[in-house]
C-alpha cells in the first residue's frame, strides 16, 4: 500500500514574497501553488471574481475544475483528499455558493479529511448590513472548522493562508478562509502592515505529525495481548498505512482482523487474516469472532455500531488512535495509546509472543470459508430480476487490480461493502461517518483527476445519483473516463426497508423513474443499460473497456433488502 494514500509528504517551506502590486487573491493562489495544490474545485460568482482572475492567470500551475454544483465541488475536494492524503481545495461564492459547499465540508470534517474551503463575501464595508448574498460563512462553518478566518487584507493573507493549509493537513480537518470581494483585489501596496505585524510571515513548511508511543504503555499493552487466548483485531481507517504491521501482529497473536468500512482497503478480502467487514454491512464471522473474543485490539477505528463490539466485561481491550478523544469512545478499553498505528505496532511487535494455539484464527478462517459459500449462493441464486449482490460480484470480478472505487450511501453501500472482494492495490472512498447521499460521482471524478491512468468506478443508488448527476457533464468536459454503476430500483430503498422494519407504512420512498442512460448521453457521456441478468457481464465489460465517461444503469431487484449479517442467507432486514 502506498503511504502516499494517507499523508502528504513533508515539504520544505517556500516563503513566498509577494510584490507590492500583488492582490490578496494573487497571494492566496501563489500560496496554494507553494503548498503543491494541483486543483481547485468550484463554481464562479461575483463574490469571487478576483480569485477567479488569480486562478486564470496561473492556470498552467493550478487547475480550476468548474463544477455544476458547489456541493459536488466540496465532495470532490473531500474525495481527492480521502484518496490521496493531499489537501483538497474547494471554492464557492458569497452566500449561496458557500451554503452549497456545506454538506461536502461536513463529510470531510467527520472523517478528519484535509480540505481548504475558500468563500467570498460582500464588500467589507457592507458586512453586517443584510446585504445581498451576505451569509456569515465564518459562523456557518465554526462547528466543523479546524481553522476559520475572514481575511481582512493582503498583509494578513501572507500569513493565514499558510496557517490554514498547515492546520488542515496536520490536524487534519477542514480549514476555511472567507474574503470580501474588494479585499480580494486589494494590492499589498495599499495595505500598510501594523507595527506588530510588520515582520510576521509564514511559509509552506509542512511536516506530517508523528506520534511516538510511550514505552510504559507498550509493555502493559504487550502483556495484556500476550495474556489473551482469543485475540480479535478491529481495524479502521487509521490503520490503512500499516498493512504489513497488522498482518504481522495478526500472525503472531493468531488474531482475526475485522475491518470497519473505512478500513476496507487495509487487507484484501481474501487475506487469511481477515473476517471482512463488520457492523450492519459486515460479515457474520466478524460478528461471531467479536462476540467470542476475550481480548480486543482496536486500531485506528471509531466503528460506531456498538452492538458489534464484545459484551461489556467480556473482553479486555486496548485501543491505538492518533486522536485521544476517540480512545474509549465506543468500548471501555483498559489501555489507550495515543499514537500512529504503524509506529506503535512497529514498536509493539518485538514485545509480542507468538501464540502457539492457532485455534481462534483457524475458527475464523473456517467460518469465512462457509461465509464465502453463503454469499456466492446469494449472488448466483436463480432469479428473474438482477440481484444487486450479483451485480456487485460481477463488478468486483471485472475491476482492474488497481481500480479506484467510490461508494454512495444506500442499500447498495451494504451490497458493495459485502460483495466487492477488494484486492491489494484497489482503493475506496465512501462517506463513512456523515453517510450522506450524493458523493459517489464527485468522488470518482476527483479520483480520476488524481489517478489519470487508473480505472475509476462509482457505485451509486438511483436516489443519490440523481442529486448531483449534472456532474456527468463535468466528467465529459474534462475527459475523465469515469464509470458510474447505477443501482436502479426506483426506490430510496435503504429507507424503504428502515420504515418497514419500524412498522411504518412506507411513505416517500418511491422514485419516479429516470432514464439514466439517456441522461448520460445528453451530457455527452456513454449510456448503457441492463435489464436482464444475462446482459450484466457483457454490458459491464463493454463499458469498462471504453475510454469515455459512462453511466451503466442496471435495473436491480428492489425486493433485495440490505440484510444484517446473520440474516444474509435468509434475506431479511433487521
Ligand atoms: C443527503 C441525504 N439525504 C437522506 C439520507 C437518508 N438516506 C440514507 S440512504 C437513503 C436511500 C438512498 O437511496 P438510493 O440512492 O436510491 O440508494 P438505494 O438505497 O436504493 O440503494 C436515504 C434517503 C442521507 N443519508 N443523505
Ligand atoms: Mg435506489
Amino acid at each position: 500500500m502506498e503511504t502516499e494514500q494517507l499523508v502528504q509528504t513533508a515539504q520544505t517551506g517556500v516563503m513566498t514574497t509577494a510584490d507590492p502590486a500583488q492582490t490578496t487573491a494573487d497571494i492566496l493562489i501563489d500560496k496554494l501553488i507553494a503548498w503543491q495544490v494541483e486543483v481547485v474545485f468550484g463554481l464562479i460568482g461575483d463574490g469571487i471574481n478576483p480569485i477567479m482572475e488569480a486562478l486564470r492567470k496561473r492556470q498552467d500551475k493550478i487547475k480550476f475544475i468548474a463544477v455544476r454544483h458547489e456541493e459536488a465541488g466540496a465532495f470532490m475536494a473531500a474525495g481527492y483528499a480521502k484518496y490521496t492524503g493531499k489537501l483538497g481545495v474547494c471554492l464557492g461564492t458569497s452566500g449561496p455558493g458557500a451554503v452549497h459547499l456545506m454538506n461536502g465540508l461536513w463529510d470531510a470534517a467527520m472523517e478528519n479529511t484535509p480540505v481548504l474551503a475558500i468563500t467570498g463575501a460582500p464588500f467589507h464595508d457592507l458586512l453586517g448590513t443584510q446585504y445581498v448574498q451576505e451569509v456569515d460563512t465564518v459562523s456557518m462553518v465554526k462547528d466543523i472548522a479546524v481553522y476559520n478566518v475572514m481575511i481582512n487584507g493582503p498583509q494578513q493573507a501572507q500569513t493565514v493562508v499558510d496557517l490554514a493549509c498547515r492546520t488542515a493537513l496536520t490536524t487534519p480537518g477542514v480549514a476555511h478562509l472567507a474574503i470580501a470581494k474588494d479585499i480580494q483585489k486589494k494590492p499589498l501596496s495599499e495595505d500598510k502592515a501594523s507595527k506588530d505585524g510588520e515582520n510576521l510571515r509564514a511559509s509552506s513548511t509542512y511536516m506530517p505529525r508523528i506520534e511516538t508511543p510511550v514505552t510504559g504503555e507498550l509493555d502493559a499493552t504487550a502483556a495484556l495481548l500476550n495474556a489473551g487466548n482469543k485475540v480479535m483485531i478491529l481495524a479502521g481507517r487509521g490503520a490503512l498505512a500499516a498493512r504489513a504491521e497488522v498482518e504481522q501482529v495478526a500472525e503472531k497473536l493468531g488474531a482475526p482482523v475485522a475491518k470497519a468500512l473505512l478500513g476496507k482497503a487495509l487487507l484484501p478480502d481474501d487475506s487469511p487474516y481477515t473476517t471482512g467487514g463488520i457492523g450492519h454491512l459486515g460479515t457474520l464471522p466478524s460478528k461471531q469472532m467479536m462476540e467470542e473474543c476475550d481480548t480486543l485490539l482496536i486500531l485506528g477505528s471509531n466503528m460506531p455500531y456498538v452492538d458489534f463490539y464484545p459484551k461489556d466485561g467480556r473482553a479486555r481491550a486496548v485501543q491505538i488512535d492518533r486522536d485521544p478523544k476517540r480512545i474509549g469512545l465506543r468500548y471501555p478499553v483498559e489501555i489507550g495509546i495515543n499514537g500512529d498505528v504503524q509506529a506503535t505496532l512497529k514498536a509493539l511487535l518485538p514485545k509480542l509472543q507468538a501464540k502457539t494455539d492457532r485455534s481462534f484464527l483457524q475458527l475464523a478462517q473456517q467460518r469465512m470459508a462457509d461465509w464465502r459459500k453463503t454469499i456466492a449462493q446469494v449472488e448466483n441464486e436463480d432469479a428473474k430480476l438482477i440481484k444487486p449482490q450479483f451485480l456487485v460480484a460481477e463488478v468486483s470480478r471485472l475491476l482492474n487490480d488497481d481500480a479506484v472505487i467510490a461508494i454512495d450511501t444506500g442499500a447498495h453501500t451494504v451490497f458493495t461493502a459485502r460483495h466487492w472482494q477488494i484486492r491489494p492495490n484497489q482503493k475506496v472512498a465512501v462517506s463513512g461517518n456523515l453517510a450522506t447521499m450524493a458523493p459517489g460521482l464527485p468522488y470518482t471524478i476527483a479520483a480520476q483527476l488524481a489517478y489519470p491512468g487508473r480505472q475509476c468506478v462509482a457505485m451509486v443508488g438511483d436516489g443519490g445519483f440523481t442529486m448531483l448527476m449534472g456532474e456527468m457533464v463535468t466528467a465529459v468536459r474534462y475527459n475523465l473516463p469515469v464509470k458510474v454503476v447505477v443501482f436502479k430500483n426506483n426506490s430510496l430503498s435503504m429507507d424503504y426497508y428502515e420504515q418497514e422494519a419500524l412498522g411504518y407504512p412506507v411513505y416517500g420512498a418511491d422514485l419516479t423513474s429516470i432514464d439514466f442512460a439517456k441522461v448520460a448521453e445528453a451530457c455527452g457521456a456513454e449510456g448503457y443499460r441492463c435489464t436482464q441478468k444475462d446482459e450484466v457481464t457483457s454490458t459491464l465489460t463493454s463499458a469498462f473497456a471504453s475510454n469515455r465517461p459512462a453511466v451503466i444503469e442496471v435495473l436491480v431487484d428492489p425486493d433485495q433488502a440490505p440484510a444484517a449479517p446473520d440474516k444474509v442467507a435468509q434475506n431479511k432486514f433487521e
